[in-house]
């Protein structure tokens, strides 16, 4: 039998990190949206972060993206944030977005280009020593469109070198988290296309350098629960960004496209022991409202985690351990449904009054006035987005 408070115990000590970047504006190629009330400074991106940890009480960190969220001191915006009730998380480098990265950062043939990426991941670490934050996550575009157009292998070396020397500047409670990407902005190869690759890197490098699992960068069809089955077994799961898609790095909401997939996820994570936060997996959210209200999305975003999460808690354990012992495929998928199939809504609607905030955060968001407070206040200046 499920023992239904401890189910709950774990769910209120869920932790979902939200991305600065998702509060201001984003688009596609085709066209940017620009919102009223949206972030014009690192400080109001923060400030909606914790209206998200407010009405729903399991996000307390947001991690920062530069130099999206360049500021003079960070010790100051950690301390801004600290105010609020929330930390600064994940230090997002990038080293995609400069002229001189069109064929390659730490990979590009060019050594002066590949130093001057190089020396971006080691700034990112400095304001992480600043900010307190743990993770270092280190995302790379760097790929070809052509073959032929570079060394596969001599691009590998090159970044097998950069991640060294970043390695080793890593301070003791700090970490890297190597995301992998199977195409765009490259489209022929990409240097760190799927999780193999990480991990093996990952691996070249040291305990201190873990996989972090973009759930919309995967080929269509990719079982991401055995990737993730398989990296916790291997102890080298370190994080997530969360998002959804129905085709490729569309960056929707967490759980919007593929519900399914995010309880798949999360009960591998659950059958691993590796929710609680002192496992160590950063659970992010990285995604891009470009139509919907965002901090409303963002909202809906957690607690599309927190259903998955919920329901993968509620699998007979027992059950289901016994019916794949006995091979009965159907009784062990249907132990495994019965769960998936479980409204948690209510359950989570008493966490969340146990945790003394409103059983609905997306109707409480919407009574507070904050939109419309926003949309009244934050007049003028230059609205953040990504800028490409
Ligand atoms: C790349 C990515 C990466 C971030 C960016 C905002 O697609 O997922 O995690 O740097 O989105
Ligand atoms: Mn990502």
């Amino acid at each position: 039998m499920t023992d239904l408070a401890a189910v709950k115990r774990t769910l209120s000590a869920q932790r979902v990190e939200t991305p600065s970047w998702a509060f201001g504006n984003s688009g596609t190629r085709f066209k940017v949206f620009a919102q009223p009330g949206v972030p014009r400074s690192p400080q109001e991106k923060i400030a909606d972060a914790a209206v998200v940890h407010k009405y729903t009480g399991v996000a307390p960190t947001v991690a920062l993206h530069i130099p999206w969220d360049k500021v003079d001191d960070y010790a100051s915006l950690a301390a801004y944030a600290s105010s609020l009730g929330v930390a600064i998380g994940a230090m997002n480098t990038n080293v995609f977005q400069d002229d001189d990265y069109k064929l390659g950062s730490v990979t590009n043939p060019d050594p002066a280009v590949r130093r001057k990426a190089t020396d971006h991941l080691l700034e990112a670490i400095a304001i992480m020593d600043q900010t307190g934050s743990r993770d270092l996550k280190l995302w790379f575009s760097d790929g070809i469109n052509y073959p032929g157009q570079d060394d596969l292998t001599n691009r590998q070396d090159r970044l097998a070198e950069a991640l060294r020397e970043t390695y080793a500047r890593l301070g003791e409670n700090q970490r890297i988290l190597l995301e992998y990407k199977l195409f765009e902005p490259a489209f022929y190869a990409t240097d760190i296309p799927d999780w193999g690759t990480s991990y093996a890197h990952c691996l070249e490098l040291g305990p201190r350098a873990t996989v972090c699992i973009d759930t919309g960068h995967h080929a269509p069809g990719t079982n991401i629960e055995f990737i993730v089955a398989f990296l916790l077994r291997q102890k080298k799961l370190g994080a997530f960004d969360f998002n959804s898609r129905f085709y490729a790095d569309d960056d929707l909401m967490a759980g919007a496209a593929d519900p399914f997939q995010l309880f798949r996820i999360m009960y591998e994570i659950v059958r691993g022991n590796a929710l609680d936060p002192a496992y160590g997996i950063n659970f992010m959210l990285d995604q891009c409202h470009n139509i919907e209200a965002k901090i409303p999305a963002i909202i809906r975003s957690v607690l599309n985690i927190q259903e998955a999460t919920a329901k993968a808690l509620l699998v007979d354990r027992n059950a289901l351990a016994a019916a794949q012992n006995n091979g009965d495929v159907l009784e062990a998928n249907g132990v495994l449904m019965d769960a998936y199939n479980t409204d948690v809504r209510p359950l989570l609607a008493e966490v969340r009054s146990d945790l003394g905030l409103d059983p609905d955060p997306v109707a409480a968001y919407k009574r507070s006035g904050y939109q419309e407070k926003i949309v009244e206040e934050r007049v003028g200046g230059q609205q953040a987005g990504w800028g490409a």
